[in-house]
């Protein structure tokens, strides 16, 4: 056999042996790996040669590998610079890690390649039986598909903590991720109104210890500034730019970004911005000489809302910027996957590969939601296509890792690359106290929900086969018992995964980030066992145990809908939603069609034959925007990017029949408003009246005070676009008067009921369709003893007395009565909830 065939043969015996017993997990995964599985002790400290004296941190990290012992000798540690080998061996990052028994040799393009190799080489260590250190035989060849990976903090919302940032930088170090951009929105002095202004001495100081802890780590830390809200085409401003980049420089910073994204007016103009950024290539990027190519994000930076004439912003950028400077891009939409053809579409136009944002997992548009869900939809054919990959995260940084591992994995090595894999791995690496219980919890909290992207990711994907098993059966009345298993199994599983990834993970700042979804994971695992009990019940037509069963499931579903709305209360998709893709769905099925069961109706699906209030607009842009209710009315969930309204479009609301408008709010931030928007309202959507709201600067409100107004809205009655900022447009609303007040006991709902207090009995005079028929009482006693009651030829007549929840009452004990009268002695209020008809027996 020839060297080649035995190497070869080797590689496959590895292949086949999968990750068992001498296999190493190598994140990200090395492109050429024949390692193993003979391994050799490391008796001693390493001999390290050839290694620049600066670089201690890699050092340190090649000294930690073994602990020196008296008289021991470890193997030499070779550092040589890396000659020839192919272009991918010529990226910053590429090395080549020889491992014999007597020597251990490190070719590395680069010190941040050396750092890499020292990380590869600490995920081979094992330890033996013996406790000593142990790394297998091999060579490893090693190089990066993506020149800059790593992540864009540039979301709304609070950014990350200082601690949060060591913390990511320590990580991406690990992953061999080697950029950083900070750009978070909502920090003043990135971008409107201080952007020109130094930072605050005690955060200054912070940015600097951030830039030591990126270059310990070999991250680029790269310091964007976001001015185009308010900037001035002119040689003031460019220096101003100029100056706060030389501040940012001698606080230790030596890679910039200027983003250009989420701006309207003046600012998106493609020749100035290229003028300035081309300005500060030359006068300050390159006459500093230690200073990274600039990176900028325009304001057409994904394909939907890009100009596609030729000659527009796009190709104007593409034609005038300096070529050593970067373009980002975030795919055919803001949220998007990442294909290919995508790429090469807007490379064309730019002449240069994007350099990739990709808006995910960030959440600043769906607030109430973790997308803690697999990195997939990468494609993995692009790398030639892009110059950088960077990706967005959540505003919770612990929270991000799972995602963030995923993107270092892509990034390093795209043919490697399996998104399921690589987050099932993710638990284990961020989380290796409680990784079952993470996978549990992330695995249904992964779908952002309705939202105005039109975004969507998989949710529950595991269990799916069995839930529609399940509901099928239950469609037609039928227990699947063998789903119902697995399908409990899971919600035992999350039930508990909060509780372990609290004790178990010990990572305080994580189940901190997480606190009121775990809270809501665990009452949903109870809910969904409720349920399974529930339905078992049902599909044995015992009503009594449904009952009994649907009791505490209602409770622990009003807890989940307190949770929602007194936790995350922020302005923009406040509460805590989880499961809510499948899970939550599937036990809400199970509610209503149980709910149906006992008041003896056919299950009617929700919503039906009672008008829900909607959204009433046709523009593409705000159509699809998620409306909020809370007691303060109707509002459109409000928008980060710029708005708009072509003309002849309106935004505007119908609300329910069962509600009444009282007035229109908005703030809009358009001084102009007044010019082009038209506030109207109307009874049938086709003819419209007129509203003359106070208001200044695009902010104020209008009173509504006809019962019979359906619709209102805002209209564009001007003859071109109008750009706006969506800050607050809200439909105040009260019940509509004269809307039944039918007693709750008998209104055919089972989401109403009557309460009963010891000093307050209640009697229900009893409608002819409830009269010559056997009663069920669906009560809820609390411990008390309930007592029912009848008036017969006008005496009152003990019926019942007991503390059962379910009651039955013969038609023949119910001859002549016509009221109930419900009393209770228990210190807490007892609940009726209806009375219900049941069929002749
Ligand atoms: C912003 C970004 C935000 C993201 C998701 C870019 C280039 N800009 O719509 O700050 O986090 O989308 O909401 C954006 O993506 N605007």
């Amino acid at each position: 056999m020839s060297k080649e065939t035995i190497r070869y043969l080797a590689v496959v015996l590895f292949l086949l042996a999968g990750p068992g017993a001498w296999a190493q997990a190598m994140y990200p995964t090395p492109h050429q790996s024949e390692v193993g599985p003979k391994r050799f002790p490391v008796a001693g400290a390493l001999q390290i040669k050839g290694l620049p004296q600066g670089e201690a941190p890699t050092r340190q990290l090649l000294q930690e590998l073994a602990p020196p012992q008296a008289g021991q000798k470890g193997p030499r540690l070779q550092v040589v610079r890396l000659k020839g080998g192919d272009a991918r061996q010529q990226r910053s990052g590429a090395y080549t890690l020889r491992l014999t028994p007597a020597r251990i040799t490190i070719e590395a393009y680069d010190d941040r390649a050396v750092f890499y190799a020292a990380q590869t080489l600490r995920q081979l260590a094992q330890k033996d039986a013996a406790g000593r250190v142990t790394l297998p035989e091999g060579t490893i060849t090693d190089y990066p598909d993506v020149a800059y990976r790593g992540t864009v903090e540039g979301f709304y919302g609070e950014p990350w903590s200082h601690q949060d940032r060591l913390e990511q930088l320590r990580f991406y170090g690990r992953l061999k991720l080697n950029t950083y951009i900070y750009g978070p929105k909502d920090d003043p002095y990135h971008s409107s109104p201080n952007w020109r202004k130094p930072y605050p001495a005690a955060e200054a100081e912070h940015l600097r210890e951030l830039v030591q802890e990126a270059r310990r780590n070999k991250v680029d830390f790269v310091w964007a500034i976001h001015p185009g809200k308010d900037i001035q085409w002119n040689q003031a401003d460019s220096s101003a730019i100029r100056a706060k980049f030389g501040m940012m420089y001698d606080l230790g910073v030596r890679a910039f970004a200027v983003f250009f994204d989420d701006i309207s007016g003046a600012g998106t103009d493609a020749r100035m911005q290229a003028n300035v950024l081309n300005f500060l290539q030359r006068q300050f990027i390159n006459a500093k000489k230690d200073v990274a190519p600039l990176i900028m994000c325009p304001t057409e930076y994904n394909k939907s809302w890009a100009n596609k004439t030729p000659g527009t912003y796009l190709d104007i950028l593409g034609q005038h910027l300096d070529p050593a400077i970067r373009v980002m891009w975030t795919g055919n939409k803001v949220v998007d996957d990442i294909t290919r053809e995508g790429l090469e579409w807007v490379n064309k136009r730019i002449q240069r590969p994007a350099f990739v944002w990709w808006n995910f997992p960030v959440s600043d548009y769906v607030r109430n939601h973790l997308l803690m869900g697999p990195s997939y939809g990468l494609d993995t054919q692009a790398a030639a296509d892009m110059s950088g990959f960077v990706t967005n995260p959540m505003d919770k940084a612990e929270a991000s890792k799972p995602a963030i591992f995923g993107v270092a994995l892509y990034s390093w090595n795209m043919q490697a690359y399996d998104p399921q894999r690589a987050w099932e791995a993710a638990s284990e690496y961020v989380l290796p106290g409680a990784a079952e219980a993470f996978r549990t919890f992330s695995a249904h909290n992964s779908d952002p929900g309705p939202n105005g992207h039109r975004y969507r990711r998989d949710e529950s994907a595991a269990l799916a086969p069995y839930l529609r098993t399940f509901q099928e059966a239950y469609q037609k009345g039928q227990y699947a018992t063998e789903a119902g298993k697995r399908i409990g199994e899971e919600f035992g599983r999350i039930a508990k995964a909060p509780a372990a990834i609290r004790s178990n993970g010990q990572n305080a700042r994580l189940t901190e980030q997480l606190a009121p979804w775990l809270l809501q994971f665990a009452l949903l695992g109870r809910a969904g066992q409720h349920a399974l009990t529930v339905a078992e019940h049902h599909t044995a037509h015992q009503p009594a145990a449904t009952w009994a069963a649907y009791l505490p499931l209602e409770t622990v579903l009003d807890s989940m809908a307190t949770v929602n709305a007194t936790l995350n209360q922020n302005p923009y998709q406040p509460g805590v939603k989880t499961g809510s893709l499948v899970l939550m769905p599937f036990i809400e099925g199970i509610f209503a069609q149980s709910g149906s069961y006992l008041l003896g109706s056919s299950p009617t699906p929700a919503g039906v034959g009672k008008e829900a209030s909607a959204a009433y607009s046709q523009s593409q842009k705000l159509g699809s925007q998620p409306l909020l209710y809370s007691n303060a009315g109707l509002a459109y969930s409000p928008l980060l990017e710029v708005a708009y309204l072509d003309s002849g479009e309106y935004i505007g609301f119908r609300p329910a029949a069962a509600l009444q408008a009282t007035g229109l709010h908005f703030s809009l931030g358009s001084n102009s408003l007044p010019t082009w928007g038209t506030f109207e309202a109307s009874r049938d959507g086709r003819q419209w009246v007129q509203l003359t709201p106070t208001q200044q600067g695009g902010k104020g409100s209008v009173p509504l005070n006809d019962p019979t107004l359906r619709y209102v809205r805002l209209r564009n009655t001007s003859a071109k676009r109008q750009n706006f900022s969506l800050k607050e447009f809200r439909l105040a609303v009260q019940p509509a008067t004269g809307s039944d007040q039918a007693v709750f006991a008998h209104d055919g709902s089972i989401r109403t009921y009557q309460p009963l207090t010891q000093q307050q009995p209640v009697a229900v005079t009893l409608p002819p369709e409830l009269k010559g028929a056997d009663l069920a009482v669906l009560a809820k006693t609390n411990g008390g003893t309930l007592t029912i009651s009848g008036t017969k030829n006008g005496r009152q007549q003990t019926l019942y007395r007991g503390s059962d929840d379910y009651i039955r009452l013969p038609a023949e004990q119910l001859k002549s009565v016509s009221a109930l009268t419900f009393s209770t002695d228990g210190r807490q209020p007892a609940r009726l909830y209806e009375l219900v008809r049941q069929p002749a027996s």
